[in-house]
């Protein structure tokens, strides 16, 4: 079976892209590990602070985050960092060529009742004079990506990635070794599984109302199918779900805050599955518009997110008009 650097190369990928990717599996590496050390290290449980989205951080996540930022820190490819546990950007080496956003541990309220958890990252290149330091050089469309995926911490520990040449899945071996275990994923165009949470029905837009009324109606309701429903509460999970088998999967904005767009970050979420479900044939959008033609203005911005399987996904764009 390849080995991951062995398919990269294969799809002549850039070297330096190549080793930015093996620096970051080093870290999920360890990560994973951390992971399976679970309540054996004493590392479960919510930490003592608060990120910048005023939620409680769970101790693997500040854990998570501190491996990922020393590791990117400590390479000359990085010229600065982004991530979910983190106030501000970090500068890491001023002539570094590429900024990399992360989620540490996606769905991390999961992990102690020992359900998937994930790391989530975008790599997007390094603006020419841009200061790293400052928000400013991060603002770049999901279109920029040069690369994104997750690495999924489950039965498996699972690395979904995509550099614009397709999605592939590669699967962590006891040798430490990540290999290629499923080429060109493509997103079945039509599902019968959705996957909101239920429990904010009545804070939904009418048209979201709508469409999960009619679809909940099964084969005698307007879109004449008998649906299944999911909720892992980790988008990487559920992302890995839509990828292996199709679905479509909904965090929309909702009146609990109606001044943030959606709950979901654009930025390390939105845009890096957006670039995977894209590359599989499927679409993902704020409702209205891709998720990768939305113009972040803030790093942690967040975003309204309806996606996976193409043709559902264009179902619920009809209930919005578009
Ligand atoms: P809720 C995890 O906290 C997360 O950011 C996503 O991974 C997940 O899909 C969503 O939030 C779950 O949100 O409101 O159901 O707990």
């Amino acid at each position: 079976m390849l080995r991951l650097t062995q398919f990269l190369k294969q799809q002549e990928t850039p070297a330096d892209l190549i080793e930015l990717v093996n620096l970051l599996m080093a870290a999920c590496k360890e990560i994973d590990g951390k992971l399976q050390d679970g309540a054996l290290a004493g590392i479960l449980g919510a930490a003592e602070t608060e990120n910048v989205q005023g939620e409680t951080q769970k101790k693997l996540d500040v854990i998570a985050n501190d491996i990922l930022k020393l590791t990117l820190s400590n390479t000359n490819l990085v010229a600065g960092l982004a991530s979910e546990e983190e106030d501000d950007p970090v500068a890491c080496d001023p002539e570094g060529k590429f900024l990399v956003t992360f989620d540490p541990l996606d769905g991390s309220s999961n992990i102690d009742i020992n359900v998937s958890v994930g790391t989530i990252f975008s790599i997007l290149e390094a603006p020419n004079d841009s200061d790293p330091a400052q928000q400013a050089a991060y603002l770049q469309s999901g279109r920029k990506q040069v690369a994104a995926g997750y690495v999924l911490y489950g039965p498996s520990c699972i690395l979904v990635m995509t550099t614009g040449n397709g999605v592939h899945m590669f699967t962590l071996g006891s040798n430490g070794e990540f290999y290629l275990t499923r080429e060109s994923v493509q997103v079945p165009q039509t599902t019968k599984e959705f996957a909101i949470n239920m429990s904010n029905q009545r804070f939904w837009d009418q048209p979201v109302k709508d469409y999960v009324a009619d679809l909940l109606q099964g084969e005698e309701g307007p879109l004449g199918k008998r649906y299944n429903m999911r909720w892992i509460a980790s988008m990487v999970a559920e992302v890995h779900r839509i990828l292996t088998r199709g679905g479509i999967f909904m965090y929309p904005w909702d009146s609990r805050a109606p001044q943030k767009p959606g709950k979901l970050r654009l930025m390390y979420e939105g845009n890096p599955m957006s670039f995977l479900i894209e590359q599989a044939g499927g679409r993902s959008v704020n409702t209205q518009i891709d998720i990768m033609d939305v113009e972040p203005e803030q790093i942690h911005e967040r975003v309204s997110v309806v996606l996976g399987s193409k043709e559902e996904v264009e179902t619920v764009l009809r209930y919005h008009g578009n």
